[in-house]
């Protein structure tokens, strides 16, 4: 594949001003055709040919203002039309005709069909699938779009923009004809036609504009899809409230495909979704579908300012819109439920996906400076770490100069394709502040890592912390400098109350931020009289590792007595890892690990405080996962020692409790209907979290079994679901329980996803030959990415025993299957390929079985330029 750099963008000679598209729709031989007016830049020569992208394009005709162009005047193949033969007037029309078939379109990237329904999928690079086209986010069109189709096949017609007129063609055919007046690139352009069911409803802007809304789903599905347009209507709201960013069309609509690679796409006025994220009833949908669910529809929506309007001026600056968007979804979500309990579960996402990334051989910096397939950097760091370095941006400037750099930003540059030295211009400009240190975060692959040490004067009445900043060497980046990191802390007192110090010398600090900004530096407090406990990193204020040289005591009171509750979860994390990791080493030297009474006592404390969000209680009773425990080991893991240490961490502290967890876990009730809302869905939680403790200390599925027949909604029946198969995998009650769910759900896929993925992530060895027989079950196909994730991707990142099998059967089994599905789908086979970044982590055996398993890969022939690059980064 071509090596494509940051360094050698340059814009286009031509533009496209106006896109007029027909579609004459047909499962297998749809003709576009596409009238574009081009303009000749200013000063290009007209001797300059115009290049068009295309992808397994067929072409069918050519012409220039009407005129059909000579065989000599263009070269065309799938991939390019080259025109050499362009007037000499600076403006004109360019008409192409293409042929494509949906039907054949696997890799669900262009026009394809899902389930009958035709929908399509441009960014990044899919609507070159479709037409010939300048088909890069710095080239912005006005579009129309003319669809026609079979009446019966498809009596809804939906393109973006607003609709501008509808009728019919003859007895079985009609057409309806959309406009979208704002400028975008091709990659949000957007055609879904098919028969659909529907929910509508309206939102009216601040401005006094009515807008239409519209969910559509599969037939018989329109009552799952109530919740996501409340969501909906909720994300509108909090959008003018929170950013001052109003809705600019007549109508929005969203429609739910079966078949997607990701999970949504913003498409302007025209969303399309993955049905995973729109369909929730109490019946299907756990309390974390629902929060997915309210999440995406609000990222996807936000995308319409940050993204759309002013969208990117290449790939390289994806962060500009994803991370932003997903800080927006984040700051939405944490307002719409618990802050503090939003907060740790993306602190806990980030830790599980980010930090895996930066350290392993697909690091990269939030911003990339090249890639080779831009489908394979959709990336938790461009996402999430991208999410956090806006974060940081607000906790520097503070909430109100942001808003006012934000408004800049907007104010600058609607209506542009813009970059990451924009977005950050605007604060410096907004905040008179200087940022170039800051934007390091952008550049900078790697997970800086804090050294801290602390010295209490009593003397002096001083309190004085140390900080080191490193940051490893990640590919193609030795050398690295240091960087801005803000350091939100407190100091608290003996008797827990946070002590404010006179002064602060030797670095900067405002308000309850320090800024790190040299390799190393010194913050000594003064007008400290009681030696206190420091709480670093309050809210997880950078994304950052923390070695701190401070005592289990401390640690120990922090989990007690920190006023931020995601440094009391930090702190309690840190205690419960070492413990676990501690373990780990003991299970391989033979013995058994050593459980203190401190530890088992302050779960048991925290999850007994009534004072406390059940939500946060069971954050805290939820011991860190297997990987969890890997990553922080870092290097030789064992999973089947990780599993022992936190099988018996899990049975000292349910042994230690079983009576008053039983008594709470009777207390936590469901009691009337059911509910999504964050507090119902925190209790839930922490019952749920309940059962498995308690089924640990029982030794029986009992209590498992008697919840799922009992359980009146998908989160408890799932939860019980996954107690019982993956303590008790091969006892009847698991057998009677997977029978009854498919008995039940066995008519919808959706739903049987987690039937799959539960028995997928049993622990141990067997799960593999389970999976085999799994993908010859009725409802399994690798052609669908909900499937194919639920299964193998579930495999693969979330059963640490089953997949990293001592005897590599596992990695060999995972390989074949990603090259089956690279055939079809080349996007997800890469994704899921990524499952196997962090191998050099599995101790000598595992890691050589790994290396083979993807040197098979890397050796395998006609690989797609998506799996190549990823099996060769990951091979390093
Ligand atoms: N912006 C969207 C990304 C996306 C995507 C990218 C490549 C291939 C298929 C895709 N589907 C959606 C989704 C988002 O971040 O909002
Ligand atoms: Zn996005």
């Amino acid at each position: 594949g071509q090596l494509f750099r940051l360094e050698d963008y340059r814009p286009t000679d031509y533009l496209i001003p106006e896109t007029e598209l027909v579609f004459d729709l047909h499962p297998e031989r749809t003709i576009v055709r596409a009238t574009l007016v081009v303009q000749r830049r200013e000063g290009v020569d007209i001797s300059q040919p115009l290049i068009l992208d295309g992808d397994e394009l067929k072409l069918v005709s050519l012409s220039i203002n009407g005129a059909p162009l000579g065989e000599n005047g263009y070269q065309a193949t799938p991939d390019r039309l080259e025109i050499t033969d362009l007037p000499e007037e600076n403006r004109f029309t360019l008409e192409i005709v293409t042929e494509i078939n949906p039907t054949a379109n696997r890799q669900l990237m262009g026009l394809y069909r899902s389930s009958g329904v035709y929908c399509t999928q441009c960014e990044a690079e899919g609507f070159r699938r479709i037409t010939y086209f300048l088909d890069r986010p710095d080239v912005l069109s006005v579009y129309t779009v003319r669809i026609e189709a079979s009446k019966q096949q498809a009596p809804v017609l939906l393109s973006n923009g607003n609709p501008v007129e509808t009728g019919d063609l003859g007895p079985d055919r009609h057409f309806a004809v959309w406009h979208d007046p704002h400028p975008k690139p091709s990659y949000l352009f957007a055609l879904v036609a098919g028969s659909l069911g529907s929910i509508s409803d309206s939102f009216t802007t601040r401005s006094g504009r009515k807008v239409d809304l519209a969910i559509y789903v599969e037939h018989g599905k329109e009552a799952r899809a109530l919740y996501a347009m409340d969501a909906l209507k909720r994300s509108m709201k909090w959008d003018e409230d929170a950013f001052g960013r109003e809705y600019d069309l007549d109508v929005f609509n969203i429609v739910a495909v079966s078949d997607f690679n990701m999970g949504a796409m913003e498409n302007k006025g025209l969303n399309v979704f993955n049905d995973k994220y729109v369909l929730a009833d109490a019946e299907t949908a756990t309390d974390s579908d629902y929060a997915g669910i309210e999440a995406v529809i609000a990222h996807e929506y936000f995308h319409n300012w940050t993204g759309n309007r002013i969208t990117c001026r290449d790939w390289f600056q994806l962060c500009l819109k994803e991370g932003l968007t997903v800080f927006r979804d984040h700051e939405f979500s944490a307002d719409q439920r618990s802050r503090a309990v939003k907060r740790i579960a993306e602190v806990k996402t980030l830790k599980a996906h980010q930090f895996p990334e930066d350290t392993g051989p697909l690091a990269h910096p939030v911003r990339p400076r090249q890639y080779r397939e831009i489908n394979n950097f959709y990336t938790a760091t461009v996402y999430e770490k991208g999410s956090e370095v806006v974060r940081m941006i607000r906790t520097i400037l503070g909430p109100e100069l942001f808003r006012k750099g934000m408004d800049l930003y907007f104010e600058r540059h609607d209506g542009e394709a813009a970059t990451i030295e924009d977005f950050i211009k605007a604060f410096e400009d907004a905040a008179g502040l200087e940022l170039s240190q800051f934007a390091l975060w952008y550049e900078q692959a790697g997970t800086p890592n804090l050294s801290v040490s602390f010295d209490y004067d009593a003397a002096e009445k001083t309190f004085a912390i140390e900080f080191e900043q490193s940051l490893k060497a990640t590919p193609g980046q030795n050398r690295k400098k240091p960087m801005h990191v803000p350091i939100e802390f407190g100091l608290i007192g003996p008797d827990g109350r946070e002590i404010v110090p006179v002064s602060a010398d030797g670095m900067e600090v405002t308000g309850n931020v320090i800024h790190l900004r040299q390799r190393n530096e010194t913050v000594r407090f003064t007008g400290i009289e009681e030696r206190p406990v420091p709480s670093l990193l309050r809210g997880f204020s950078a994304p950052v590792t923390l070695a701190s040289e401070l005592p289990r005591e401390d640690l120990i009171f922090l989990a007690r007595h920190d006023g931020d509750p995601v440094g009391r979860w930090q702190a309690l994390t840190k205690l419960l890892t070492g413990k676990l990791i501690a373990g780990v080493k003991r299970v391989r030297g033979g013995k058994a690990p050593l459980i203190g009474v401190d530890i088992v006592g302050l779960v048991g404390e925290i999850v007994a405080d009534e004072t406390l969000d059940p939500a946060f209680r069971a954050l805290c009773l939820t011991l860190p996962g297997e990987s969890d425990i890997a990553r922080e080991m870092g290097s030789n893991i064992d999973p089947d020692a990780v599993l022992a240490s936190r099988d018996a961490l899990v049975k000292a502290i349910a042994v230690a409790h079983a009576k008053p967890f039983a008594m709470l876990y009777d207390a936590l009730v469901n009691r009337g209907v059911f509910s999504p809302d964050a507090a119902s869905a925190g209790r839930r939680a922490l019952r749920n979290s309940l059962l498995d403790y308690l089924s640990v200390a029982e030794g029986n599925p009992s209590r498992a079994a008697a919840q799922y027949h009992a359980s009146d909604n998908m989160t408890d029946r799932a939860a019980a679901l996954g107690v019982l198969v993956h303590r008790f995998g091969g006892s009847e009650s698991a057998a009677a329980a997977l029978a009854a769910f498919e008995a039940r759900f066995g008519g919808d896929p959706l739903v049987m996803d987690k039937w799959f993925s539960g028995q997928a992530t049993r622990p141990g060895a067997a799960a593999l030959d389970t999976v085999k027989d799994l993908m010859r079950h009725k409802l399994f196909s690798l052609d669908n990415p909900n499937r194919a994730r639920a299964l193998i991707g579930a495999f693969a990142t979330a059963n640490q025993t089953g997949f990293n099998r001592a005897d590599g059967e596992a990695y060999r089994f995972f390989t074949e299957t990603i090259l089956k599905i690279d055939r079809e789908n080349p996007q997800l086979a890469a994704r899921l390929l990524t499952a196997l970044r962090s191998w050099r982590s599995l101790e000598p055996v595992r890691r050589e079985h790994a290396r083979a398993a993807l040197a098979l890969i890397a050796n395998a022939d006609k690989l797609s330029t998506d799996v190549k690059d990823i099996v060769e980064r990951t091979l390093g």
